[in-house]
């Protein structure tokens, strides 16, 4: 059996701040996870440092299942975003160690490539309609084949999604929360213009998505929901905050917009009312904060029961480790609807070498044994943790509200 030897947490900023699980086995090979947890990052190094990686030293490293299932049940206190990612770094690793030792790119071991690439979506953004319709033909012309579209909202300082930079935004900007104001009303007048200049640009033959970040009611979601029919947006993502899974029956008694949710999910639980009662349409649930590939799986597959289609989570905050693991479940799993892409910074990509690349709009994780991503531990130890938080929201008369 392949010994589990040794295993330990890497902590690097490079642009922004990544926790790596990097789990070593008696024979020199070895396997990373990523265990980011955006604004959070210390709680789950120590998580894994001080209470995961004593528990691992000396099992076989070819038992993902059993591991899982001793991470999840042991620690009696399941679910939650820190264990999850915890659990989902030690899952990511050990794929990548049996990948290595088999000689074969971990999608071939979940069973082989159910399509020739990974459609993904890229972040188009302006503070103007203007701006972001030309951000998004942009995106167009370099093939993508789906567009996030998110603009600034008339009336509104800062808006979420809208970056100072070209091509990605980092939510995280500052050691201290950020506060920014928010008002509904102002934002849902700016929503159907925008997709309305961006049909007349683009045409009908790109996939447009929107993100509303988890700031409506449920009947504003409608609202929005309807407004956007005439536009046949691909998804139209966290509209409500979805510890209420009921109220996305509401929603969906008034609107025929396709709905993702779940890229704050940890665990099955979380999505299981939803899918079930075929509330959505895409779960959004990724490798490092869901437990892993191995409990993605299991999301994937009760979602297909329902021709719920996956659309895994890809911001900035997960790092090029679980990029390439979303890429080899993205590759292999059969009911799966879009990833999103949104590039890292070049000290990020200098840092983690990966194999997975970028075509036409299309991605593929590479033909590499494991999952076709390292760490320079060297470069790594150049940029140490900055603590950075993401923005908080306040409404224009001061009340704290979601980000
Ligand atoms: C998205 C997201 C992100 C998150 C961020 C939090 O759809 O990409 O909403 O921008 O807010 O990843 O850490
Ligand atoms: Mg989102």
């Amino acid at each position: 059996m392949p010994k589990i030897t040794g295993a330990r947490v890497i902590v690097t900023s490079p642009g922004r701040n990544f926790v790596t699980l990097k789990v070593e086995t008696e024979d020199g090979v070895y396997g990373l996870g990523d265990a980011t947890l955006n604004g959070r990052e210390l709680a789950v190094a120590s998580y894994l440092t001080d209470h995961v990686i004593p528990c691992l030293i000396g099992r076989d490293a070819h038992r993902i299942e059993d591991i899982w299932q001793f991470l999840y049940k042991g620690a009696y206190w399941r679910r939650g975003p820190v264990t999850m990612s915890a659990i989902a770094a030690v899952d990511t690793a050990l794929w990548d160690i049996k990948g290595k030792l088999a000689g074969l790119p971990v999608y071939q071991l979940l069973g082989g490539a159910s399509r020739e690439g990974v459609m993904v979506y890229g972040h188009a953004n302006g503070t103007t309609i203007e701006e972001t319709v030309a951000n998004a033909l942009h995106y167009k012309e370099l093939g993508y084949r789906a567009i996030r579209l998110q603009s600034g909202v008339p009336g509104l300082a800062s808006t979420y999604g809208v970056s100072k930079d070209r091509y990605f935004y980092e939510p995280a900007d500052a050691d201290m929360p950020t506060e920014n104001v928010w008002s509904t009303e102002k934002y849902l007048r700016s929503v159907p213009p925008l997709f309305e200049k961006a049909r007349d640009a683009l045409g009908w033959d790109v996939h447009l998505l929107h993100d509303a970040h988890h700031r409506l009611t449920p009947i504003e979601a409608a609202r929005l929901g309807k407004d956007l029919e005439p536009y046949r947006l691909f998804w139209l993502e966290d509209t409500t905050p979805a510890e209420n899974q009921e109220a996305f029956r509401l929603i969906r008694q008034h609107t025929t917009t396709p709905l993702a949710v779940g890229e704050i999910f940890n665990t099955i639980w979380d999505a299981r009312e939803l899918i079930q009662n075929q509330l959505i349409d895409y779960i959004r649930a990724t490798v490092v904060h869901a437990g892993g590939i191995t409990h993605l799986r299991r999301i994937a597959a009760l979602a297909d029961l329902y021709q719920v289609r996956t659309g895994c989570h890809g911001a900035t905050d997960l790092s090029p480790v679980c990029m390439a693991a979303a890429l080899h479940f993205d590759l292999s799993v059969p009911n799966f609807g879009v990833q999103e892409y949104m590039r890292h910074a070049e000290e990020t990509d200098a840092v983690f070498p990966h194999a997975y690349s970028f075509d036409n709009g299309l991605m593929h994780p590479g033909d590499k044994p494991g999952l076709g991503v390292d760490i320079d531990e060297v470069l790594a130890a150049k940029y140490p943790y900055r603590r950075a938080y993401l923005p908080v929201n306040r409404l224009e008369d001061g009340t704290m509200f979601s980000w």
